[in-house]
């Protein structure tokens, strides 16, 4: 389909974007967390969008919002797009909630052009991709992987979301678009990707534990002193050799004159290679524990998640980028060093990705913003490659 006839709906996609942009749990910004307020007013203005193209709408136990067009053959399998519907805190319009509304208006233009599937097709919202609330991602993906642990569940306050699980087989193949949050497709002067991987990452929740005392009269070389402790380790992050970072940092007891007695932060830690990425978290935990050493620190470690990498479906890659070259006159792959509801799919069903260009690669900030060609070349690329499954 021409790109040109996607015009009108990529506005379209843009606008409901700016919609979903304006529902915040946090005024000043956009700020929507697994099953927050916001989240809930999300999936139902979302659902209504999903309601109004004639599509089936529910919510699993897991939040997860998920529109479905039914195929005329019951027994068929299911195809899986969509994207998450959350965010992190004071996020761009468009990480997650473009990938759901562009797969909902394509599949809309499917439906009014008259095509019949031989498969039913779902599109599904995501509850919980960020994973800021837990601070353990893809709650609602693995949900319905049946991939969650104990540890998740004894961790979150909502209870039952694992019920959200789906049988494996069911879906045939889960395909996703969003932002590259990079910027090679900008450097590239291309408007979309193919992506070949999706990176494998840790979350990890690090404590140093010294005793707080006061700022004025405790001589320098009689401290513990948590936060001269942490500010070492962190420095050592930033050389360990793979794509690291130390997001969140909270000193306790948090006044000005007071010597930390405690401070807590958060290490993500990725690489395209598993092997890399277990090595440079070794490596930076045997950091840690002789600082903590030679400062009198107590050191606490806690793996809140570790998501291994993902390769792309080779077939899948392969019929997504025959409708890429009918829209671009070359294919850039390129590897996510994002983490995406793709990866936690990937274990029940084969999985492929479509990026959109983002301005200068801008992504988590407000800044984030996209084009709405490219949005239309996206849109153009998912309906030749839907309709390319039968
Ligand atoms: O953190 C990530 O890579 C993704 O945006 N959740
Ligand atoms: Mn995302
Ligand atoms: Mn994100």
């Amino acid at each position: 389909m021409r790109a040109t006839s996607f015009r009108k709906i990529a506005e379209q996609i843009m606008a409901r974007c700016d919609e979903l942009a304006a529902i915040t749990d946090e005024s000043g910004g956009i700020t929507r967390t697994f099953h927050s307020p916001a989240m809930q007013r999300a999936n139902a203005l979302a659902g209504s969008w999903m309601n109004a193209a004639g599509l089936e709408v529910s919510e699993d136990a897991a939040f997860n919002l998920i529109g479905r067009w039914p195929s005329a053959n019951a027994k068929a399998k299911t195809l899986l797009l969509g994207s998450h519907l959350d965010t992190v805190r004071d996020a761009g319009k468009y990480d997650g909630p473009l990938g759901v509304v562009l797969a909902l208006a394509t599949v809309e233009h499917l439906k009014q052009q008259g095509i019949e599937l031989p498969f039913h097709v779902e599109i599904i919202g995501f509850s919980d991709e960020e994973g800021v609330r837990y601070q353990t991602a893809y709650l609602g993906s693995r949900a319905i992987a049946g991939t969650l642990t104990k540890k998740d569940l004894d961790l979150i306050q909502e209870k039952g979301i694992e019920k959200a699980k789906r049988p494996k087989g069911e879906f045939f193949a889960y395909t996703e678009v969003h932002i590259e949050q990079g910027p090679v497709l900008q450097a590239r002067n291309r408007a979309v990707g193919l992506v070949t991987a999706i990176a494998s990452q840790s979350r990890i929740r690090i404590g140093f534990k010294g005793s707080a005392g006061h700022a004025g009269t405790t001589p320098m070389d009689l401290r513990r002193d948590a936060m001269a402790g942490a500010a070492e380790f962190i420095v050592l992050v930033e050389k360990c050799g793979v794509t690291a970072t130390v997001g969140q940092l909270e000193a306790i007891p948090g006044a000005s004159n007071v010597i930390p007695g405690e401070v807590r932060l958060t290490l993500d830690i990725r690489d395209q290679k598993d092997a890399k990425r277990i090595a440079a978290i070794g490596a930076l935990k045997t950091k840690a524990e002789a600082i903590a050493k030679k400062r009198g620190l107590e050191l606490t470690w806690k793996v809140m998640q570790e998501t291994s990498s993902v390769p792309c479906d080779p077939d899948l890659m392969a019929l997504l980028k025959k409708a890429i070259l009918r829209h671009e006159g070359e294919v850039i792959s390129l590897p996510s060093g994002a983490g995406h509801d793709a990866a936690a799919i990937s274990r029940i069903c084969p999985v492929a990705m479509l990026f959109i260009r983002c301005k200068d690669g801008i992504s988590h900030n407000p800044a984030e913003s996209v084009r709405a060609p490219d949005v239309a070349k996206a849109a153009a690329v998912l309906a030749d490659y839907i309709v390319s499954l039968k």
